[in-house]
């Protein structure tokens, strides 16, 4: 009967089941037609014919939310000043008082709002990931994925989704320094056709942790200490090594986290991962095991951890201002998605329990299948509007891709929803222009902090008759959760293989390159010398001992320890021995971008060669890299040609560590009043700025008298086992084009870490 009725009286159209007593009442995973065919958000227009809404033609389809963000924009160009209730404002200087010195009058409206709005200008910052950048951008899929998913990304070649990407650190305040070690977070929101899908992963494919339980104490121990508020972004201190080390669970995450992936070059140079197994469900309703993977096409690139400390100094924004130049000068950051996907039968064969997020699936096992790209082109219009109010939630998923029972992650679909209510303050932070879909929302829920929207009509319940039943449940079109059987008792407590923690902690440790290895060493020098406690020490390098020997001995070495015996092991079960996994060492992604967006210093002071500077600048620029002059001082500089250069940075604020690689440019003594020979080489910031170039393994290129300073800087020729090094290049001034060449060539592998000893020789 119902479905006849529907079939004969479409809704919205003469609502003829407003009066009747055919009431329609739809059943848990009915499905109907709509009476339209479902428009997309941008053309549909649906004409209301209820003569209790009156006749006109009202937009009502359009949802007001979902138009373009122009409609929140705002440009003040030509204006004249406002109150926020649009009256004009005279004097934007003075306050209302009785008399020039006499007291500000309580009147003064104008006053009271702008300090009153003033005083509520900050939210509460995000409990983790306080600290992030974000850009715009879309998602493009290489296939139609329809067989796998009918997740609407990924449903025909060539498909783009808008998106919006937002990178962060997770320990530090919202002020704190970008380069920090750290994992970073890499959250990308999906603008889809059938709402939003939120993809929030990190820099790291493991995680600290196997239970949501947790991490509350995981982050308080990593907090600044509660006593003091220190130290600030760092997990350098006592209380985070000591959660650490009586959290085994914990060792593999931590080996990613002293590697030099925790000290990313670029946000543009740094993978993602989804962490978590999740499933993929095709419009059949078959499932697949999925783990989602981001990388770069500028390659895997990190800093080394003396650079990264001094940078927090030299520019406590280096990432920011990284991501937002590269986006502002059209060289758009592009990472790859791929999936590595397996079923329930592959993965009941896995060493490891694929419910377990401090554990990777390897490569070798199943191989990373590449499914799109992603191109981020647009830099935010405003920092507070867009990349601190985005609502990324782990629970905001689309048809076609479902969650497993992973418990960090069953834990996080609470969470996020959770923590954006008070951070947003309210239930509403869907209709925050940032965070509303582009696909329709239609449903009962009203009110609330801040609502937006004026939704329609006397019904905001359902079932309804009086309007026509709308919204109705859209069945197999929406949201179906995947059938997964689950049986038995309520428990807490964890699978067997969860309590393995040491197998791919050791994976890890053997598929890094000599140098990765050593600077893992370091990561754990600092960290554990920080730590005053003297016993966590030795737990944790009970731990380090079912990792590798060899670890453990050269970080004990590193704390003058002697190494303690093996921590005892959660299991009885011998660990599985995993081959080296060579896509795990950072340099198996070296990059396809060559030199672009590098940042080259040219060093130049009074009698400097101009014309080969020029040359040396325009070649730079060709090829996509960012050279710069540099000196004691910044303004003109007389050449010998005539024409001046334009010096556009100092050494006090220009310092090494800002810069990818340097080039020494040669003396020509025919300029007036100039120095004879070497330039620079009684300035010991150039020559600081020499040794911190060479210590952090960047190349050099110096021409003609360049050399001289190389040799006041003592900068070696050679690496330590006596082999030319590649990264510093000597060349006269005739030979200037091929030295420029190796020099490009170098840069573009960014380090010669070959350079490295310890401690360092320069
Ligand atoms: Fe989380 C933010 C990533 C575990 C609770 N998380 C947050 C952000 C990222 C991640 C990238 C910042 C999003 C943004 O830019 O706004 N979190 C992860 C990953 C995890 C993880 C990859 C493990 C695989 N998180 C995790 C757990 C919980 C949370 C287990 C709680 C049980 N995370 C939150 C949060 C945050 C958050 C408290 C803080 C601010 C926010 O959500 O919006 O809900």
């Amino acid at each position: 009967g119902d479905e006849k009725l529907a079939a004969e009286m479409p809704f919205n159209e003469t609502k003829p089941l407003e009066y009747g007593d055919a009431a329609y009442t739809p059943h848990a995973g009915e499905t109907r037609e709509p009476p339209t065919p479902l428009a997309t958000a941008s053309t549909s227009t649906e004409t209301i014919a209820s003569p209790k809404l009156g006749d006109g033609q009202p937009d009502i389809g359009d949802n007001a939310l979902n138009r373009p963000l122009d409609r929140v924009r705002v440009d003040d160009s030509g204006r004249e000043l406002t109150t926020n209730q649009a009256v004009k404002v005279g004097d934007n200087q003075d306050s209302l008082k009785a008399s020039l010195r006499g007291p500000t009058l309580m009147e003064d409206f104008i006053l009271r709002e702008k300090i009153t709005h003033f005083d509520h200008e900050r939210i509460p910052e995000r409990v983790v990931h306080a600290r992030g950048s974000a850009a715009h951008g879309y998602f493009e899929s290489y296939d139609d994925l329809s067989a796998i998913t009918r997740a609407a990304p990924f449903a025909a070649s060539g498909k783009r989704t808008p998106v919006f990407v937002r990178f962060s650190t997770v320990a530090g305040e919202r002020g704190s320094a970008d380069t920090v070690r750290d994992v970073r977070g890499f959250a990308v929101k999906f603008y889809t056709d059938e709402g939003n899908w939120d993809l929030v992963g990190n820099n790291i494919p493991v995680f600290f942790i196997q239970d949501a339980m947790k991490f509350p104490d995981l982050i308080h121990s990593v907090k600044p200490e509660p006593n003091n508020g220190m130290p600030q972004a760092a997990s350098a201190h006592d209380t985070f090594w000591d959660f650490a080390s009586l959290s085994p669970e914990i060792t593999h995450m931590l080996m990613w986290h002293l590697s030099d992936r925790a000290i990313p070059r670029s946000y543009r140079m740094m993978q993602g991962f989804g962490v978590h197994t999740f499933r993929l469900v095709n419009a059949e309703g078959q499932a697949v095991f999925c783990k989602f993977h981001w990388s770069p096409m500028a390659g895997t690139h990190s800093l080394v951890w003396d650079e990264a400390a001094r940078l927090a100094g030299a520019d406590p924004d280096y990432h920011r201002r990284d991501l937002w130049e590269a986006i502002d000068s059209g060289q758009f950051p592009e990472y790859e998605l791929g999936l590595q996907i397996f079923s329930e039968e592959q993965a009941a064969q896995f060493p490891f329990d694929i419910l377990d997020p401090t554990k990777l699936v390897p490569e070798e096992m199943v191989p990373v299948r590449p499914v799109g790209k992603m191109v981020l082109d647009r830099n935010p219009d405003n920092f507070f509007a867009e990349t601190e109010q985005v609502a990324f939630c782990a629970a905001h998923v689309v048809p076609g891709v479902d969650f497993s029972n992973d418990p960090l992650l069953q834990g996080r679909l609470h969470s996020y929803i959770d923590t954006q209510i008070s951070r947003l303050g309210g239930a509403n932070f869907h209709e925050i222009p940032i965070n509303t879909p582009l696909a329709q929302i239609h449903n009962n829920q009203r009110d609330g902090m801040h609502r937006q929207s004026l939704n329609r009509g006397r019904v905001a319940y359902d079932p309804n008759s009086l309007a026509g039943g709308c919204p109705f449940q859209a069945g197999a079109r929406g949201f179906v959760s995947f059938p997964e059987p689950v049986n038995g008792n309520k428990v807490r407590g964890k699978p067997e293989l969860f309590a393995e923690h040491y197998a791919q902690a050791r994976l890890f440790w053997i598929s890094q390159s000599a140098i990765e290895q050593q600077h893992i060493i370091g990561g754990f020098r600092f960290e554990l010398t920080r730590v005053q406690s003297q016993a966590i020490r030795r737990r944790m390098l009970a731990g380090l001992v079912n990792v590798d020997a060899g670890l453990a001995a050269a970080v004990a070495d590193g704390l003058g320890m002697e190494v303690p015996p093996p921590l005892p092991r959660a299991t009885d079960q011998p660990p599985y021995d995993y081959p080296p996994s060579p896509s795990l060492s950072l340099r198996a992604r070296p990059g396809h971008t060559g030199i672009r967006t590098l940042r080259v210093a040219i060093l130049v002071a009074l009698g400097v060669d101009g014309a080969q500077v020029r040359q040396l600048y325009a070649a730079l620029l060709d090829d996509g890299a960012v050279p710069r002059l540099l000196s004691d001082r910044i303004g003109a500089l007389a050449t010998d040609d005539g024409a001046p250069l334009d010096v556009e940075i100092s050494f006090e604020t220009g310092p090494s560590v800002l810069w990818d690689g340097v080039i020494i440019a040669g003396a020509v003594p025919t300029v007036k009043g100039a120095p004879s020979g070497t330039l620079l080489h009684n300035d010991a910031l150039a020559l600081e700025f020499l040794k911190l170039q060479y210590r952090h393994d960047k190349p050099i290129l110096a021409l003609g008298s360049g050399a001289e300073l190389l040799k006041a800087a003592r900068i070696p020729r050679k690496l330590p086992h006596g082999v030319p090094d590649p990264g510093v290049i000597v060349a006269e001034p005739s030979d200037a084009a091929e030295a420029l060449a190796s020099f490009k060539a170098v840069l573009a592998q960014h380090r010669i870490y070959a350079r490295e000893t310890d401690p360092p020789r320069v």
